[in-house]
């Protein structure tokens, strides 16, 4: 096995026109101010930090679903975080600080291509309250957050307004943990794919260290690159407020801890996106301080000493 990556990358996707509320424009400058370059750099990580990226030229985009609001704008994110992502998942781990959930649309995009330039089979873990599985067609809200992971699984209905994909993420090769709110259609598709759902009732009756183990074998199993997604709305609202979207019934602390401590002792994650963190709702900074933590787990910070490489 390789050492693991040494270097990181911090890159702000200050994205926020795919929420219903704003505010998440102030993530990124939240998670620097809660400190997480010198989290990393307490881990032994050398950090690097190429500030905010923000697009530039937004093209003219309209859909018939009058809902769907900020097209162009998601579609001009889509194209800029996929080229980015790209680019800065080779020889350090990119984290990506957000921003609403729409950039995860560019970001796994970009590490779809890279996985597949690498021929390794890319796997997403989808840590969130929701699917965000919607097409443009089945958005009700309209709010592109929504559709993320609809656009790079490859489902139909984005051609011609999101960015065509280098590399669709096969189905089968994401899991999704936490979730408790779900649209009915998105809930029709999702019972039509091979993606794994695992919903708080399965946290409730299995855990969520054995949910979490079997996808990590799978993913060792075929030696695949590990992108994980945390939406803020995974965890419980008592513990993360700083959130738009919140459901009650989230991960606790030490549930949310587990897991980003088993995906370090995994060796397996090579991208992360940190997002919809909404500094506007939080309470004196307790969220972006919460997400600091948790990104300090999942890059090694630990109790006791424990064995590498085994989950
Ligand atoms: N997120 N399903 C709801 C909608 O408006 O489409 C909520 C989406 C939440 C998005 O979690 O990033
Ligand atoms: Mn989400
Ligand atoms: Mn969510
Ligand atoms: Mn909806």
């Amino acid at each position: 096995t390789e050492p693991r990556n040494t270097r990181c990358t911090l890159i702000g996707a200050p994205i926020q026109v795919g929420a219903g509320h704003l505010g998440c424009e102030m993530g990124p400058s939240a998670l620097r101010t809660a400190g997480l370059h010198t989290a990393l750099e307490e881990l032994g990580y050398r950090v690097s930090d190429l500030g905010n990226v923000v697009p530039t030229d937004i093209p003219d985009l309209r859909h018939p679903n009058g809902a769907v609001h900020h097209l162009a704008d998601m579609a001009a994110w889509t194209a800029l975080l996929a080229e980015v992502a790209y680019r800065e998942s080779e020889g350090a781990m990119p984290i990506f600080l957000g921003g609403d959930h729409a950039l995860s649309a560019g970001t796994v995009a970009g590490v779809a291509r890279r996985a597949e330039e690498a021929g390794r089979p890319l796997f997403v873990l989808w840590l969130d309250a929701h699917t965000d599985f919607h097409t443009l067609e089945t958005t009700q809200s309209g709010n592109l957050h929504g559709v993320p992971m609809a656009y790079f699984t490859g489902r139909e209905g984005f051609e011609g307004y999101l960015p065509p994909l280098a590399a669709p993420v096969d189905p089968a090769r994401v899991c999704m943990i936490g979730i408790r709110s779900v649209d009915p259609a998105e809930r029709e598709a999702l019972a039509r794919t091979a993606i794994t759902v695992h919903d708080m009732r399965m946290i409730d009756e299995h855990g969520v260290g054995v949910l979490l183990r079997s996808f990590l074998e799978k993913v060792a199993a075929e030696d695949g690159m590990l992108h994980v997604s945390l939406d803020v709305d995974f965890l419980d609202p008592d513990i993360a407020p700083g959130v738009g979207t919140t459901v009650p019934g989230g991960a606790t602390f030490r549930e949310a801890h587990l897991v980003m401590e088993m995906l370090h002792d995994s060796g397996l994650v090579t991208s992360l996106d940190l997002v919809e963190l909404n500094p506007f709702l939080d309470e004196r900074g307790r969220t972006a301080r919460l997400l600091v933590d948790l990104t300090g787990s999942l890059m090694g910070r630990r109790v006791l000493d424990r064995p590498t490489r085994s989950f």
